[in-house]
Formats: C-alpha cells, sequence, structure tokens
C-alpha cells in the first residue's frame, strides 16, 4: 500500500502550504425543530477546484436485514459494492431514475459493484425483506457530510471560495422547499448554517418484532 499513502501526503502538505481550508459545520431540524439524522449536506464549487480524480470504491452492506448505513452519499462514479453480513440471501432492487439495478438473490458480496454516475437519490430496497430500505445520494462534488442524530455536520477541510450549498433528506419534499445558498468563504474560516425543513413521515414496512430486538 505505498502509493496511496504517497498521495495522501502529497494532499496534507498541500493544505499545509496553501492555508486553504476552510469548514462549513450545518444543524439541521425539522419543522418541529427536531433535530433530523440523514441530511445530506454538500458543497458545489464551480470549476475545476470542486471536483475530485477518480472517487474510491464504497460499500452499503446488509447487516441484521438493514441496509447499512441507511444513507450513503458518493461521489458521481464511484463503485459500490453490497456485502451481504447476513447468513440469509438479500435480492437488491433500485427503480430509481440515477440508477435502476437488481442484484438478484446473493449471499457475500457480489463481484461486480454498481457504479452511480447520475447525481441525485436512489432508493434501495431488498424483495425478500419488505421493510429494508436505504439510499444513495451521488453528488458531483468531493466536499459533503451527513448529519447524525444530534442534526449535526461538518464538512471540513473545504477549499475558499464561492460555494453553493445544497441540502437533501430522504423525507423532504424537494420542490416545495428552497435550501440552496450560496457561502462566501475565506482562508480558514468555519462557517455555520442552520436549516429547518419540513420533512413527511416516515412510511416503513413494519419488521416483525422480535424478543429483545429493535422495534419497527
Ligand atoms: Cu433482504
Amino acid at each position: 500500500m505505498r502509493w496511496p499513502r504517497f498521495s495522501f501526503a502529497v494532499v496534507a502538505v498541500f493544505l499545509a502550504d496553501t492555508g486553504a481550508a476552510a469548514n462549513v459545520q450545518v444543524k439541521v431540524v425539522d419543522h418541529k425543530g427536531e433535530p433530523l439524522q440523514y441530511a445530506v449536506i454538500a458543497l458545489n464549487y464551480s470549476g475545476a477546484s470542486g471536483k475530485a480524480g477518480r472517487p474510491d470504491r464504497r460499500a452499503m452492506d446488509q447487516i441484521d436485514k438493514e441496509f447499512v448505513p441507511h444513507v450513503l452519499v458518493v461521489e458521481k462514479g464511484t463503485p459500490v459494492y453490497f456485502p451481504n453480513k447476513d447468513d440469509i440471501r438479500h435480492h437488491v432492487y433500485s427503480f430509481s431514475k440515477p440508477k435502476e439495478f437488481e442484484l438478484p438473490l446473493y449471499k457475500g458480496t457480489p463481484a461486480k459493484p454498481v457504479v452511480f454516475d447520475k447525481t441525485g437519490e436512489v432508493k434501495l430496497g431488498c424483495n425478500i425483506h419488505d421493510w429494508m430500505l436505504g439510499y444513495i445520494y451521488v453528488v458531483d462534488t468531493p466536499y459533503f457530510a451527513v448529519t447524525d442524530a444530534s442534526g449535526k455536520a461538518v464538512v471540513a477541510n473545504v477549499p475558499a471560495g464561492t460555494a453553493t450549498v445544497t441540502l437533501w433528506h430522504p423525507r423532504m419534499n424537494e420542490k416545495s422547499e428552497k435550501t440552496d445558498r450560496k457561502l462566501s468563504l475565506t482562508v480558514d474560516q468555519t462557517a455555520s448554517l442552520n436549516y429547518q425543513i419540513k420533512v413527511r413521515k416516515e412510511y416503513r414496512v413494519r419488521r416483525a418484532p422480535r424478543a429483545g430486538g429493535r422495534k419497527y
């Protein structure tokens, strides 16, 4: 693994030399003021500075008959593997426009990754387990983060300059919410953004309750 280490060192030196990194911290709440987990914040820069090279491969696991993580953000062009860590078979699919695909009944990890080459929301399901629900959100920038249970996220080490900040959440209505913001970042600045958005109630197929298990 000599080569990846070397390229990481080059990036670190570059940032230290220019001091150009800024940070953006966000807090996202719903219409009742409750913290919203799984909101995706992305910074889009015009020009080449906002594009990474070839994105690394990523994984959307299936663990205990759930997609893990619930929301995975990837840069356009990212190959995503779907490792099944359960001892039963899953049948993963999506009918979403940015990527329609199907991984027929399998155990282990299908050899070929799925490449997500269009931006937008890809909703995942499993033919066998109706309650399984996950999302892959495809962005055209390397600068993004997902909010945690406290509704907070930090996009760290972003370039100074003007960025368009976009927000997405699996349960928001993208047509009625106007969340895009322009943000001018100076060197070493930490900007704070607060959002309050309306979200739909979560609709999920109920999972059969298990003794001592999580309830759905
Ligand atoms: Cu399944």
